[in-house]
């Protein structure tokens, strides 16, 4: 029997990804910064907060994680370890907008997707409660040290980007929350991936208001700030440049990385 696992066991793929990763480094230290950005720019995988030369460290992360766990799934735990209550994170006072929405039962809440996509769209929370709904019993964790597990229930947003027909130039999803000033970006890889979900549901329940019902984007392989609560649009593009400074984020521009890996 081999005792190779199935990834050493495509030694193709691993010799490639080894290459370019090792590349980066190595060029890092030995011939300087700009032969590693070079390198990273060739294949794709500078983050839009790489700032320049300074952003080195960015870039390599995002680019080792992209070359190395681009399929990997983050831990999905058993129900029995559901964190009993889960805390809500600190929100903004809602808006007056947010209210009569709420007070309305959340009927006229709309996701709005545009961009580079075949068939613009605006869905209604029934239409997005019509998919297959999913589930994942998966971690949040903030940047500031706590988490907690919940069974997060809704739909891939795969299957939503599917929908409305993506356009091959694009590289990124960039998604807002009816908050203002609240709003990321993923690149496609975390976009397309099976565990990153528009959410409406918590704990076998409707997603509360604190958790941000009724709609969030869940992204278990990232930290939470990238799980932004209250969506309400979605615009697909193939470049960062052109939403607010052009690092593509609000948690970017204020200092964190765009890319949270976990
Ligand atoms: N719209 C919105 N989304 C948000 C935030 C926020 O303040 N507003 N906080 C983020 C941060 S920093 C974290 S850690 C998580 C917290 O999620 P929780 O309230 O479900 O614990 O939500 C994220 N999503
Ligand atoms: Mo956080």
């Amino acid at each position: 029997m081999s005792d190779l696992s199935p990834r050493e066991a495509s030694p193709r793929k691993l010799s490639r990804r080894k290459l370019i990763t090792g590349g980066l480094a190595a060029a890092a230290g030995v011939a300087g910064l700009g032969v590693a950005a070079r390198l990273a720019q060739k294949y794709g995988l500078v983050p839009p907060d790489h700032g320049g030369i300074y952003g080195l460290g960015e870039t390599l992360t995002y680019a080792s994680q992209r070359l190395l766990t681009r399929h990997s799934l983050a831990r999905e735990f058993p129900r029995s370890q559901i964190s009993k209550p889960p805390f809500a994170n600190e929100i903004e006072p809602l808006t007056d907008q947010f209210k009569r929405l709420q007070a309305g039962g959340f009927a006229d809440w709309r996701l709005s997707v545009n961009g580079m996509v075949a068939r613009p769209a605006s869905f209604s929370l029934d239409q997005l409660k019509s998919y297959p709904s999913h589930t994942q019993i998966t971690m949040l964790q903030c940047e500031e040290g706590w988490s907690y597990i919940a069974e997060w229930i809704g739909v891939p947003l795969s299957h939503v980007l599917d929908s409305v027909g993506v356009l091959p130039q694009a590289r990124y999803v960039v998604y807002f929350s009816i908050e203002p000033d609240t709003w990321e970006s993923i690149d496609m890889a975390d976009a397309l991936h099976p565990q990153t979900f528009l959410t409406y549901g918590m704990n076998g329940d409707e997603l509360p208001v604190g958790h941000g019902g009724p709609l969030r984007l869940r992204l278990p392989r990232q930290v939470g700030y990238k799980s932004v609560k209250f969506i309400t649009r979605l615009t697909v593009t193939d470049s960062l440049k052109g939403f607010g400074k052009g690092v593509g984020s609000a948690s970017a521009e204020g200092g964190y990385a765009w890319y949270a890996g976990i």
